[in-house]
Parts: structure tokens; C-alpha cells; sequence
């Protein structure tokens, strides 16, 4: 058995309800039953995260139901975990199905790679989270203090690798899945295996699992698009002579904070060395379980791993690695990284098929009359040989289509106007949001309805200055938790409240620096009155090759922000 470091009462009161909650269980089969409330016992709605849904209320029916004396119109978001983000055609059918059964008809693709469902009623959550199982997909862990699912660069095109790296993936992922029984038995109605839960055990983690979410990102050079650096652990791999040497390990990146507390801010991870293929499972276990160890369990805002590490210095982190490992981590080897975003457009594969990154914009997949996306992406799974791959852009990727489909493939993406969404502004194919309003109970600004709406008007200043199609990186969040890795864009806006931003600049292009904030507290119209001699000034004065992060470090708009303990050095208003 583990030894329990946190067996007493000065923890937080999530570690409290980790404690009592035999192995996840709670009271989560009792709420399910309980007709009177859409909502599950307060307990449970912690437990209920590690079973990859959350209990939410739709935000924007809040204040009228309240005026109507009625209970918050209760709901659950469903995260499908989705590792390396691969899946089927007959997964994609089946996800579309559920959404459109159980949900609010639309499918959330999210930064992480993953599926989300919002909107879905008490009395639906079993047999929707059943019917994923069915698919042969899961939930357990999309959420919670656990490792989540394991990001990877999805793309099979430019590189002999990728296969190799995937198969790692899979393997990470299912070592660091739970154990427990409660998910099978709650959502499967499997029975309790005997002797029950006393004899349950979780290895790696411990009956209080982590002090905090945990998150794996695998990047295949030269794309860092898994923006490895924002990881707990980020694995970037290394090719040699065509195979796969192994990779540099990456730790303590993690992007949440808090406004207005200096202590909470947005870390890159530290390259610390790297490791052979087959020793990189008990690796990441053992980083896993020093962040299990010496995490902080009392102050959940200071429980990530960037603070165990900055607490502690990356030299106390290697050297208890290696120890626990038996063996040290060789010196990092050389890798270079081109850019964070997806690449769009059909890019051949060296097994000679064809693969296309489809722009989704914020990742929400619904239909309109005018843009029937989700019926076409239905119509393409019917069809469709290969697989689909979630980007961890929230874009979807069409792949392995035989030369003798692509034409098939082609006329589909015109009839429903799916290849049109890729001729949009550089920048706008470099965006992304966070899903914030209505179902996120922690956005203070709108973004993903809004960013849409505000690119238009700075896709205006871009073609006045002839800058349609520079790439540069734009993300917005509804809150400063960072859900759509805001501080690694170029540009990012930052919800304080409705309608209210702060803007930061000067992030690195391929996700290796953080940005800085510029302005506190702006309304739209001043948002555009910012960026427009900024874009202008870019237009005119950057070098060749220059990315607009760079640029406005060099011109002084912002300071550089070296380490994520200096994210606020100087600033007066965070
Ligand atoms: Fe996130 C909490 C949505 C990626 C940092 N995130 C939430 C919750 C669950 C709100 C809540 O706790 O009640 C949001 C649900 C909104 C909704 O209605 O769906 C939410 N996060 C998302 C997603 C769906 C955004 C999206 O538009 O795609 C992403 C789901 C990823 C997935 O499939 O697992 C998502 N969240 C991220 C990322 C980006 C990443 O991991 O690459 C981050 C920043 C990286 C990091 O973790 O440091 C992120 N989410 C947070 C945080 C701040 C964590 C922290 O250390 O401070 C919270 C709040 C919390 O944990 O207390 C949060
Ligand atoms: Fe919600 Fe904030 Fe995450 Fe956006 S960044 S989804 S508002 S928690």
C-alpha cells in the first residue's frame, strides 16, 4: 500500500472528500437516482470530475430561473477522452449521434484532443457515458486529479515516426489510467470485484490520487503543436536514422493563474534531459509520483507541479528523479520546433495517402443552414476508410484517404462547404477559445461566441495593413485559467469580466515563450485602437521571417517574460 502522506485534517477540502470517497465512489449512484434535484450531491460534483464529467448550469438561463424562484437549470459536460486524439469514422458517427440525442446537438472538440458534450440532463449522464463505453471509447480520467489525456501531435504526414510515437502514447495513457473499480461500476453496472473496495488499491496514486490535474503532451518535432511547454510533463520526440530514439522530457509547464494574485501565474516547462523509448513509461510514473509526494494538498491554487518545482528549483527535481529512477536522464538532444498551429490543406503521407486538417473554428462542430458542418462531417465518416484525429488546435484531421478517394473526399468537402473554411485569415486559422459562456461556471467574459465576432473586425485593420495572411497566433479565454493556452499566443485576450479583457503580447511563435500583459481591463473598442498602430507598425517594420511575438519584444511593446515566476515582474495591475 502507499503511505498516505495526507491522512490528516490539514488538507484542502477536496483532498477531504478524496479521502472519504472509498476510491471515487461517493455517493455519485444515489444522486443519479434522486429525481427531485437535476443536480448530484455537492461531494459528488468533485468526484464526479474523475469520471470525466462535471455538473454545470446553463449560464445564460441563470438569472431568469432564479427570478422564477426554480433551481439552476443543472447540466453535465461529458469529456471523452481521446488519446493522441485518433478515432474511427464509426466513433466520430457515434459521437455525433450521442450529441444529437443527449446533448445540446453540438460536439466540442477541445484543446486537449478531446470530445466534449454540454448540456446533458441528470437522467441522461449514465446511459450517455454507457454508450460512449459502447463506442469503445472512455471518460474515466478526462477530468480530475489525475493524468488526463495524453496529448500528441496527430499528424502521420512528415514524419516516419509518428506510428512509433502513438503506440508510446497509448501506453502512458493506459499506465497512468486508475484503477479503480468505481467507474465501472457506476456507469457499466459492473459488480464489485470481490472482497469489494477495502482491497482496492491504486498504485501509482495513492487513495487521494494527485494534489491536482496532471497533463501529458507528446511533440514531434518540428510541430509543437501539443505546446509541450504548457505540460506537467511534455515529451518531445527524438528521430534518429528514421526511428525513434526517444525523447526529452519536459516539466512543470502549466498555464492557470489567478487575476490579481501575484502567486499563481503561467510556467514553461524545463527541458531536464532525455530517455530511450523503453524507459519512458517509469519516467513519467515517477515524475507522477514525486508531484504525488511533494505537491501541495492544502492550497489547491499552488498545487500544480510548476509550483512544486519553482518551490523546490529544477536541480532538486532532476536529482530526486534520478534517484527514484535508479538512473540518470541523459543531456536533452537537439530538436527545433517551426510553429504551435495546425497546417492546413491536403499534405501526402509518406505512406503516399492523403491527410487534411479541417478548421473548426473554436472547435465547436453544430449546424446552420447556411454551414451545415456537422451534417457534412457526418456525411464524410459514412464514406470515410481512414481515421479522424482531433488536433490539439480544436481542429479535426481528415486522414489516410487512398489517392483513389480524394476526389470523393474533395466533392463532399464542397458540397458542404467544408474546404471553404480554410481560406479564412492566417490569423483566424491561428486562433483559438475556450468554450466560457454559457456552460463554463467559471467564465467571467464570453470567448468562444466572441472571438469569432472580433476577429472579423481585426481581419479589417489586417487587410488594411496587407497582413491577411500572417500567420500569427491569436487565443482568447473567458477567464485567466487558460483553457485555450492563451499565454502562448502571439496575441491573447484574457476575460475579467463581460466585455472586459486584458490583452497580452508577445508570446513565441512555436509555443517556447510566454507572452506579457500590455493592457488591463479593455473594452472592444479599445482593443482595436491598441492593435491597430501595433499591426500597422508590424506591416511596415518587421524583418524578414520576423513573428509578430518577436517583434513587438524587439519594437518594445512589451518586455520578454523569461520564466513564469516573472510573468508579472514590474506590473502594477495583473
Ligand atoms: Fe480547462 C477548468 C474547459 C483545457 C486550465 N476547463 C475548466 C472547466 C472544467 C471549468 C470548471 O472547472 O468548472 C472548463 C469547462 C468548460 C465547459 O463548459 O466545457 C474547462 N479546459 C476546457 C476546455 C474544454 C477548453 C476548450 O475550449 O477546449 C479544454 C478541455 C481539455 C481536455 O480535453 O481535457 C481545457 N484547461 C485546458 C488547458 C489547456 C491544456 O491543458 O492544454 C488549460 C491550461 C493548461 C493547464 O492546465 O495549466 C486549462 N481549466 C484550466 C484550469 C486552471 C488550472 C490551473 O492549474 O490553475 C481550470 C480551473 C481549475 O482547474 O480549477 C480549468
Ligand atoms: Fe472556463 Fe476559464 Fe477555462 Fe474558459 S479559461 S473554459 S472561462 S475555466
Amino acid at each position: 500500500m502507499i503511505e498516505d502522506k495526507n491522512d490528516n485534517n490539514d488538507v484542502s477540502a477536496v483532498e477531504k472528500i478524496k479521502l472519504r470517497s472509498n476510491f471515487l465512489r461517493g455517493t455519485i449512484v444515489e444522486g443519479l437516482k434522486d429525481p427531485l434535484t437535476g443536480a448530484i450531491a455537492d461531494d459528488d460534483t468533485a468526484l464526479i470530475k474523475f469520471h470525466g464529467s462535471y455538473q454545470q448550469d446553463d449560464r445564460d438561463l441563470r438569472n431568469e430561473r432564479r427570478k422564477q424562484k426554480l433551481e439552476p437549470l443543472f447540466q453535465f459536460m461529458i469529456r471523452v477522452r481521446v488519446p493522441g486524439g485518433i478515432c474511427s469514422p464509426q466513433q466520430w458517427l457515434e459521437m455525433d449521434r450521442l450529441a444529437n440525442t443527449y446533448a445540446n446537438k453540438t460536439l466540442k472538440l477541445t484543446t486537449r484532443q478531446a470530445y466534449q458534450f454540454h448540456g446533458v440532463l441528470k437522467r441522461n449522464l449514465k446511459q450517455t457515458i454507457k454508450e460512449v463505453n459502447d463506442a469503445l471509447l472512455d471518460t474515466i480520467a478526462a477530468c480530475g486529479d489525475v493524468n488526463r489525456n495524453v496529448m500528441c501531435n496527430p499528424n502521420p504526414t512528415l514524419s516516419p515516426v509518428h506510428a512509433e510515437v502513438h503506440e508510446w502514447v497509448a501506453k502512458i495513457s493506459a499506465h497512468l489510467t486508475p484503477q479503480t473499480g468505481a467507474y465501472h461500476e457506476i456507469w457499466l453496472d459492473k459488480k464489485r470485484v470481490a472482497g469489494g473496495p477495502q482491497q482496492e488499491e491504486e498504485p501509482i496514486y495513492g487513495k487521494t490520487y494527485l494534489p491536482r490535474k496532471f497533463k501529458m503532451g507528446v511533440a514531434i518535432p518540428p510541430y509543437n503543436d501539443v505546446d509541450v511547454y504548457s505540460q506537467d510533463i511534455g515529451l518531445i520526440a527524438i528521430e534518429a536514422d528514421g526511428k525513434l530514439a526517444g525523447f526529452n522530457v519536459v516539466v512543470g509547464g502549466g498555464l492557470g493563474m489567478t487575476h490579481n494574485v501575484r502567486e499563481t501565474y503561467p510556467r514553461v516547462g524545463d527541458v531536464i534531459g532525455f530517455c530511450k523509448p523503453d524507459q519512458v513509461i517509469q519516467a513519467c510514473e515517477e515524475i507522477v509520483k514525486i508531484q504525488r509526494d511533494y505537491g501541495d494538498r492544502k492550497e489547491r491554487a499552488h498545487a500544480r507541479l510548476k509550483y512544486t518545482i519553482d518551490d523546490r528549483g529544477v536541480e532538486w527535481f532532476k536529482q530526486e528523479l534520478n534517484q527514484r529512477l535508479g538512473w540518470d536522464l541523459e543531456q536533452a538532444r537537439p530538436f527545433a520546433f517551426k510553429q504551435n498551429a495546425d497546417v492546413y490543406g491536403w499534405l501526402q503521407g509518406i505512406d503516399g495517402k492523403w491527410n487534411r486538417v479541417l478548421f473548426i473554428q473554436n472547435g465547436r462542430v453544430f449546424d446552420t443552414d447556411a454551414y451545415p458542418m456537422m451534417t457534412g462531417l457526418r456525411e464524410i465518416a459514412k464514406v470515410h476508410k481512414g481515421d479522424f484525429r482531433l488536433t490539439p488546435n480544436q481542429n479535426l484531421m481528415i486522414c489516410g484517404v487512398a489517392e483513389e478517394d480524394k476526389a470523393q473526399m474533395d466533392a463532399l468537402l464542397k458540397e458542404y462547404r467544408l474546404g471553404e473554411a480554410d481560406q479564412q485569415s492566417a490569423m483566424r486559422l491561428h486562433s483559438m477559445a475556450c468554450v466560457a459562456f454559457p456552460t463554463c461556471g467559471l467564465a467571467m467574459a464570453e470567448s468562444e461566441r466572441y472571438l469569432p465576432s472580433l476577429l472579423t473586425k481585426i481581419e479589417a485593420l489586417l487587410d488594411e495593413y496587407g497582413l491577411r495572411d500572417a500567420p500569427i497566433t491569436i487565443r482568447m479565454t473567458g477567464c485567466p485559467n487558460g483553457c485555450a493556452r492563451p499565454y502562448l499566443a502571439e496575441i491573447a485576450f484574457v476575460g475579467k469580466a463581460p466585455g472586459i479583457y486584458n490583452m497580452y503580447l508577445g508570446a513565441g511563435y512555436h509555443g517556447q515563450r510566454l507572452n506579457r500583459l500590455y493592457k488591463p481591463s479593455l473594452k472592444e473598442e479599445q482593443i482595436l485602437e491598441e492593435l491597430a498602430p501595433i499591426l500597422k507598425d508590424y506591416a511596415e517594420h518587421r524583418e524578414a521571417d520576423e513573428h509578430f511575438g518577436d517583434f513587438v519584444i524587439r519594437k518594445g511593446y512589451v518586455d520578454e517574460v523569461k520564466e513564469g515566476r516573472l510573468f508579472h515582474e514590474g506590473l502594477e495591475v495583473l
